[in-house]
C-alpha cells in the first residue's frame, strides 16, 4: 500500500526508488523494531528504520556504563506481542543487565527478519515536510535524501546526553565520558583516580561498579537521592517456568497497572494503618526490592504527609548503612518527596560509601568552580583526577527529537513550535507536522510507565491509525490545534493532581538543561487511563485529529480524574 500517484511521480523523477518509502522509521531500539514489523508485516508497507548506531538497540547500544542494568523486572521487559518470543527467550537476572538486553533485542531482529531494513549508521540530519506532494523529505548526513509519507520517530526519551557546560572542560588532561555515550570498548578504572558527576539512576548503579574497580572515586553530588536495594539476582528455574505459563496474566497486569509493571498498587493509603504496620509494609518492601516499594500505598504521590512517611523510613536506612556520619548525613539531606523523580534501584550504592577509596564531595556546600588540567575544582579544593564520568542524564524527552531538524507546514520548525516547550495531542503527534507520529513523545506516560509497555501501545495504535488512513485513502492526519491545547492542559493537570512537580529540579520538568522551558512533560495519568482515552478516540472516528482537511470529530473528550 502507498500513496500510489505521489509515489510514481517521485519514482519517475529519481530511479533510485528504495529511497521512495511509505514511511520512515527513526531509531532501531524498541520502539523502531516494532513499528518496523508492524508496518512492513502487518500493512505491507515499505518501510525503512534509520539508525545512527552501528547495531540494533536504541538507548541500550548506547548506554553502557558501568552497572547498566534495567530497574524493570526482566519478565516484563520484552515485547508481549508475541508468544513465540516470549516463549522462546530466556531471561538470567531479576533485572536485565545492558549486554543482555541488547543480545535481546538482536535475537528479537533476527526472529522477525528486520534488519534487512534497518539501515545503520545513518544520523537523520533534517526532516521537512513537502506540502504539495505530502512527503517527507529525510536527509541524512551522508547527504541521502529518502521520501515517505509517514515519519514515525523512534527516537528514544532518554538519548540525547546532556554534558554539562562546566567552565575548563576542554583543558581537562585526563579522559572523561558520559555514561550514556559509553566506549564500546569499555574503560579501564584500575589504579584511577575516578570523578563522577551525578547521582540519578545511573550515577548511583556505576557508583560501586566504579569503587570496586578504581583507586579511588570521588562522588560530586548535587541533590541527594533516594534508593532502595534491587534485590537483583538469578531468576530461578521456577520463576522462568511460571512467567512463560503465565504470560496473558502478567500482560493482563502489566496494562490494568499506573505504571505498565507486573505488579498493582495495594488499594490502601499510608494512614489506613498503624505507624506499627506501617514500618512492618516498608521493611518488607525493602527486601523484596526495587520498583515495587513505590506500589505499596496508593497514596505516595498523592499526599505530602503519606509521602513523608517513606522518605523517613528511606533516610534512615540511608543513615544505618553508612557508618561515616558526614557521609550519612549529605547522602540523606534529601530535599523533594519520594519518587518525585524518577526513584533509583541499586546494588550496593549505599554500602560503597563505607569503602575507603570512596569519597563524597556535597556540591550543595561547595558548588564545582571549574575544570582545571588536572581534575574538578569546587569551592573549597581542587580534586585531582585521572578520569571524569559525567552521569548527568538527558535532554530528556524532546532533546533527540529536536536534533532531527524537523520542519513541518510553512516552513515552521519544531523548535519554533515548541519554543514554550513541547506540545502534543496524546504524545502522538503535533499540529503542523501532518503524518508525523512520536513513539512515547512527550505529553504521553513514557518514563512514567515501564517503557515496552508504553511502546507496545504507542506502535500498536499508530499502526492502527495508518491502516485506517490506507484502508479509506486518507492523505493527511494531524491535530485540530485545539485538540492539541486541551490535551497540554490535562497533562498539566494530570501532573499537578500528584506531587510530581514538586521536585523542582527534575527533569521530567526539563529543568536539569539550562534555558530548557519548564513543562512537566510526561502524562502522570497512568498507562492504564491513558490506553482507554487513546482506544476511545480511535473508535469514535479519531476525534481532536484532522483527516484530509476535515475535523474528524470534537476536540478531546471529557478529562478524566488523575491519580499519578
Ligand atoms: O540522569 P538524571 P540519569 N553539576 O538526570 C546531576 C533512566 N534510567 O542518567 O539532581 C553537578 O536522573 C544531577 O543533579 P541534580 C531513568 O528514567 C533508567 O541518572 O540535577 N551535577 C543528577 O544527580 C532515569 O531517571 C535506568 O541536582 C549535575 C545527575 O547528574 C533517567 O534515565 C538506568 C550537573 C543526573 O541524574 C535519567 O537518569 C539509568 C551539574 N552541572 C537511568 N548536571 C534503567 O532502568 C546534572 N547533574 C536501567
Amino acid at each position: 500500500m502507498s500513496d500510489g500517484s505521489t509515489l510514481a511521480r517521485l519514482q519517475a523523477a529519481d530511479p533510485q526508488e528504495n529511497r521512495h518509502l511509505d514511511a520512515v522509521i527513526v531509531g532501531a531500539g524498541f520502539s523502531g523494531m516494532y513499528q518496523l514489523h508492524l508496518l512492513r508485516d502487518r500493512l505491507g508497507l515499505k518501510a525503512r528504520v534509520l539508525e545512527r548506531g552501528d547495531g540494533v538497540g536504541g538507548t541500550w547500544y548506547w548506554n553502557r556504563y558501568p552497572g547498566a542494568r534495567c530497574d524493570s523486572e526482566s519478565h516484563s521487559y520484552s515485547y508481549y506481542f508475541s508468544d513465540a518470543l516470549l516463549q522462546e527467550w530466556e531471561w538470567s537476572e531479576r533485572y536485565p543487565q545492558q549486554p543482555e538486553i541488547v543480545r535481546y533485542l538482536n535475537f528479537v531482529a533476527d526472529k522477525l527478519d528486520l534488519k534487512r531494513d534497518i539501515q545503520l549508521d545513518t544520523t537523520v540530519t533534517a526532516s521537512r515536510y513537502d506540502e504539495a506532494a505530502n512527503r517527507w523529505l529525510v536527509e541524512t548526513a551522508s547527504g541521502e535524501t529518502l521520501t515517505a509519507k509517514y515519519l514515525i520517530t523512534a527516537v528514544g526519551c532518554l538519548s540525547s546526553a546532556n554534558v554539562p557546560d562546566i567552565p575548563g572542560r576542554d583543558r581537562f588532561q585526563g579522559q572523561w565520558y558520559h555514561t550514556g555515550q559509553w566506549p564500546h570498548e569499555g574503560v579501564d578504572f584500575t589504579g584511577k583516580r575516578v570523578g563522577q558527576v551525578g547521582t540519578g539512576s545511573t550515577g548511583i548503579q556505576a557508583v560501586p561498579v566504579i569503587a570496586a574497580e578504581a583507586e579511588h572515586l570521588t562522588v560530586f553530588q548535587r541533590t541527594a537521592n533516594y534508593s532502595i536495594p534491587a534485590q537483583n539476582g538469578p531468576l530461578s528455574a521456577e520463576f522462568k517456568a511460571w512467567a512463560k505459563k503465565n504470560t496473558d496474566d502478567i500482560r493482563h497486569t502489566m496494562h490494568a497497572s499506573t505504571n505498565g509493571h507486573p505488579f498493582l498498587m495495594e488499594e490502601r493509603n499510608v494512614f489506613d494503618v498503624s505507624a506499627e504496620e506501617r514500618r512492618a509494609i516498608y521493611e518488607k518492601a525493602w527486601e523484596v526490592g526495587g520498583l515495587r516499594f513505590r506500589a505499596v500505598f496508593q497514596d505516595l504521590l498523592l499526599d505530602k504527609a503519606a509521602n513523608d512517611t517513606a522518605a523517613e523510613f528511606l533516610k534512615s536506612k540511608i543513615r544505618e548503612i553508612v557508618s561515616d556520619p558526614q557521609k550519612a548525613e549529605a547522602l540523606s539531606d534529601i530535599d523533594h518527596p519520594f519518587a518525585t523523580k524518577r526513584p533509583p534501584i541499586d546494588t550496593g550504592y549505599f554500602e560503597a560509601y563505607n569503602r575507603d577509596n570512596v569519597s563524597l564531595v556535597n556540591l550543595r556546600k561547595t558548588p564545582i568552580v571549574e575544570i582545571t588540567e588536572k581534575g574538578i575544582r569546587t569551592s573549597e579544593k581542587e580534586y585531582a583526577l585521572d578520569i571524569i564520568v559525567f552521569a548527568t542524564g538527558f535532554d530528556a524527552m524532546t532533546g533527540s527529537l529536536l536534533k532531527l531538524g524537523i520542519v513541518g507546514r510553512d516552513g515552521i520548525s519544531l523548535s519554533t513550535a515548541w519554543e514554550a516547550g513541547p506540545r502534543t495531542y496524546l504524545g502522538l503527534q503535533v499540529a503542523g507536522f501532518p503524518n508525523m507520529f512520536t513513539i512515547t513523545g512527550p505529553g504521553s506516560p513514557s518514563v512514567l510507565c515501564n517503557m515496552p509497555v508504553a511502546i507496545e501501545q504507542h506502535v500498536e495504535w499508530v499502526t492502527n491509525c495508518i491502516e485506517q488512513m490506507e484502508k479509506k485513502g486518507v492523505e493527511r492526519i494531524e491535530p485540530d490545534e485545539q485538540a492539541v491545547t486541551d490535551w497540554v492542559e490535562h497533562v498539566n493537570d494530570a501532573a499537578n493532581a500528584t506531587l510530581l512537580p514538586k521536585a523542582g529540579h527534575s527533569w521530567y520538568l526539563g529543568a536539569n538543561v539550562p534555558g530548557k522551558p519548564q513543562v512537566f512533560m510526561p502524562y502522570a495519568g497512568g498507562m492504564a487511563r491513558y490506553r482507554g482515552i487513546c482506544d476511545r478516540i480511535a473508535t469514535s472516528g479519531y476525534e481532536g485529529f484532522v483527516m484530509d482537511g476535515e475535523t474528524a470529530g470534537s476536540p478531546v473528550p471529557a478529562v478524566v480524574n488523575s491519580t499519578g
